[in-house]
């Protein structure tokens, strides 16, 4: 039977969010950006004001439903709404804003329920060549009990968007497995191949 999944990519505003559902989806993608009335808090003439929306078919023909969350926390009433019945998230951070790591923060917090069980990676964009610049995220989760996959990413690269979806299926079936008792058991998360599209 077709199955359907929703993921949430989620993150502040600019992180890429937009960006990373329009790389992978089979279909234009439905976005409501708007002109921004918020400019003083965000240089971006665009941004988004309610969910993105995008589409994969994999090749079993299950679907994965993508959703963008509204970034600005004065929408955060919308997040756990979104945050309901959703398998996995993809958050997203944007390692050249003056301070990532608060921005993080709140999306570390809002979200903690859906992290603390696994069910996410975090891609982090626009980050310093350096190797040890992953390290201090990779940290911060780890401070927070979240252990989770984090990745260096430009989500423009559709490449880049499909290595954090395959992180995050391999991390969700390693999740029912442990809930199984690691017995060999039928899989009911999508193939972590890579999606046809
Ligand atoms: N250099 C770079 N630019 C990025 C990256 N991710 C997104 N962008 C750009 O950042 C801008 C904001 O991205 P957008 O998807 O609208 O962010 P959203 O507010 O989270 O939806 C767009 O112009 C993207 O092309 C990245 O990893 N590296
Ligand atoms: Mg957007």
């Amino acid at each position: 039977m077709v199955q359907e999944y929703k993921l949430l990519f989620a993150g502040g505003m600019g992180v890429g969010k937009t960006t990373a559902i329009a790389a992978v989806s089979e279909i234009e993608p439905v976005s409501t950006d708007v002109a921004n009335s918020d400019r003083e808090a965000f240089d971006k003439a665009l941004t988004t004001v309610t969910l993105d929306y995008g589409r994969i078919t994999l090749p079993s023909g299950d679907r994965l439903r993508l959703y963008g969350i509204p970034g600005q926390q004065r929408f955060s009433f919308m997040w756990s709404m979104l945050e309901h019945g959703a398998m996995g998230m993809v958050l997203l951070a944007d390692a050249s804003r003056p301070d990532p790591f608060a921005e993080l923060e709140v999306f570390l917090k809002a979200f903690s329920k859906l992290l603390r069980s696994g069910r996410a990676v975090l891609g982090v964009g626009r980050l310093p060549k350096k190797r040890e610049a992953l390290d201090k995220y990779v940290a911060k989760l780890a401070r927070r009990k979240i252990k989770i996959p984090v990745f260096s990413v430009d989500v423009r690269q559709k490449d880049d968007v499909l290595l954090l979806l395959d992180a995050l299926f391999t991390q969700i079936e390693v999740i029912e497995d442990d809930y199984r008792g690691g017995a060999a058991s039928q899989k009911t998360t999508p193939s972590a191949n890579e999606p046809s599209v």
